[in-house]
């Protein structure tokens, strides 16, 4: 039994979603439009987050590891170019973690400005908040220095879990009426790489739709649905 408890929205889990789609795994769907009760979550995983992956006898939470247990795992590789064979390539271990962590960095102060606003707390009032948002430009100049050149993305020939991490957790900041403007003009080659990325069939099938207090639900077409169902 394969399986991953998700809520629509996250892009975290958005990543493995996409993950598992690049390398044509079935899966059952375990997702959650609301926020459970802390026992429900407790049931599934310590952390109370999303995703949680279990497989088989592998019962796994927090997205990075997940990435690394399925690219590590698993050998389908039919998209062009192909998703990467691993997490961290042998050589690189350290530039390669360390450019995930910084990744993983970015939607954690995005998420977390996100989950605030939407609990009551606007960044503008609390100033661990303010930092949040205040990471996102220097982490974004940080990771486009490390792509080499428009049309490339953190690894050569391949995408790598770096990339499709990346550009979930851009385009949940665009999603959301946040306060964060990322001002990606202003970043080429990560643009370039995420537009690349949005074209895949991957992407397509694990959208990120508009999300704002008030939608209960979307439209087949990603139009969002308000109402109290
Ligand atoms: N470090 C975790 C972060 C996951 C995370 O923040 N998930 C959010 C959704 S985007 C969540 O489950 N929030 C509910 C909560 O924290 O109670 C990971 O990489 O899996």
């Amino acid at each position: 039994m394969r399986a991953l408890l998700f809520t629509t929205g996250s892009p975290f889990a958005r990543a493995v979603r996409i993950i598992l789609d690049e390398l044509a795994l079935d899966y059952e769907r375990r997702e959650e439009i609301t926020t459970p009760t802390v026992e429900q979550r407790a049931a599934a995983t310590p952390s109370l987050q999303v995703p949680t992956f279990w497989d088989g006898d592998v019962h796994l939470w927090e997205s990075g590891l997940i990435a690394e247990y399925l690219l590590r795992t698993y050998r389908n590789r039919d998209g062009q170019p192909p998703l990467s064979e691993c997490a961290w390539r042998a050589g690189h271990e350290w530039r390669d973690k360390l450019v995930f962590a910084t990744i993983q960095t970015l939607g954690a102060a995005v998420t977390t400005v996100s989950q605030f606003k939407w609990t009551g707390l606007d960044k503008s009032a609390n100033g661990h908040l303010t930092r949040c948002a205040d990471r996102v430009p220097h982490l974004m100049d940080w990771l486009e220095a490390e792509i080499a050149d428009e049309g490339s993305g953190f690894m050569a020939d391949c995408v790598s879990a770096q990339d499709i991490f990346l550009a979930c957790h851009i385009r949940f900041t665009e999603n959301r009426p946040i306060g964060i403007d990322l001002g990606l003009q202003r970043f080429p080659k990560i643009s370039a790489l995420i537009a690349q990325l949005d074209a895949r069939e991957s992407f397509a099938k694990n959208p990120i739709y508009w999300w704002e207090p008030g939608v209960t639900g979307y439209e087949p077409d990603g139009t969002p649905i308000y109402g109290t169902s």
